[in-house]
């Protein structure tokens, strides 16, 4: 049998995926968009997933598109459709938070990816280039969404332009990702945001990521009266109540809603 294109590993409620194609730098082709799409499918249903993290196999995190994929070049715009386009937008809706925890370098549809991720934890020998104008193409995968609200429209343009390697090291001091760790601290580094993650309220973190994207292109009242909505909703779960109690009883809370 061949082996897995995407390893899925349980550490109490976090829940890993590692794409599995080193060989490649774990870059995507069709079968491997199948196995992550079934792996993620089915961390978003069950219930005992609080933290989901994703990362790569070998020296690499990924390389975007298999260019050796019988895939490409016959139907970009459907391979962007059907993959790349619902991947990004599964990982931005997720039920918990995800975190890419970026052993290699991520390049192409690889490094937006991670950079679509809740929060980014990269080793110092990371990298991040967005690869695409080598070859001719733009970015995708939710590149020229997130770049400029990352790191601002000069830099967006730069580092899209020039398809530049970008170090984890300067990605973490613009503002790109949240963290760039030593190599040997990621493993670590990474559990250590995960167990904490996984013990908040899944919900309303969320609910948080999702009013934070909805209220970019809103007006400052509009921001705030769909603040008034969410946290009504909010104030009806059972983490608010637990939250609360747990705070007055002087005790940890344990949350379950998602
Ligand atoms: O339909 C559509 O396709 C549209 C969607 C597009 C989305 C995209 O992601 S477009 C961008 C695609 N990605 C790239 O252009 C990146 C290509 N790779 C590289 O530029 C370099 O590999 C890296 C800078 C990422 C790393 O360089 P380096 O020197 O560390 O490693 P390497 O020697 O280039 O790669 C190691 C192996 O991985 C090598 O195989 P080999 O020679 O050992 O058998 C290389 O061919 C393979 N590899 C790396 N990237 C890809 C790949 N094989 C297939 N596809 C790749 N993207």
């Amino acid at each position: 049998m061949s082996e897995a294109l995407i390893l899925v590993g349980n550490e109490g409620p976090v829940r890993t995926l590692t794409l599995n194609r080193p060989a490649a730098l774990n870059s995507f082709n069709g079968a491997m968009h199948g196995e992550l799409r079934t792996a993620l499918a089915d961390a978003a249903a069950d219930e005992t997933v609080r933290c989901l993290v994703i990362t790569g196999a070998g020296r690499g995190f990924c390389a975007g598109q298999d260019l050796n994929d019988a895939e490409l070049g016959a139907d970009v715009e459907g391979v962007v459709e059907r993959h790349y386009k619902p991947l990004a937008l599964t990982i931005r809706s997720f039920p918990v938070p995800v975190i890419a925890m970026v052993n290699g370098v991520a390049a192409g549809a690889g490094a937006n990816l991670a950079l679509g991720c809740d929060f980014v934890i990269a080793a110092r020998s990371a990298s991040f280039i967005q690869a695409f104008a080598k070859i001719a193409l733009v970015p995708d995968c939710g590149g020229t969404w997130l770049l400029p609200r990352l790191v601002g429209r000069a830099r967006a343009i730069g580092l899209a332009m020039t398809g530049d390697k970008l170090p984890a090291e300067d990605a973490e001091r613009i503002g790109m990702i949240w963290r760039c760790v030593d190599d040997a601290a990621l493993a670590d580094s990474t559990r250590s945001l995960a167990e904490k993650l996984a013990a908040l309220p899944s919900k309303a973190l969320a609910e948080t990521r999702r009013l934070i994207d909805a209220a970019a292109p809103m007006d400052y009242a509009a921001a705030l009266s769909q603040e008034a909505t969410v946290q009504g909703a909010m104030s009806r779960g059972a983490d608010f109540a637990e939250g609360v109690g747990a705070f007055l009883q002087k005790r940890a809370p344990v949350f379950k809603d998602r």
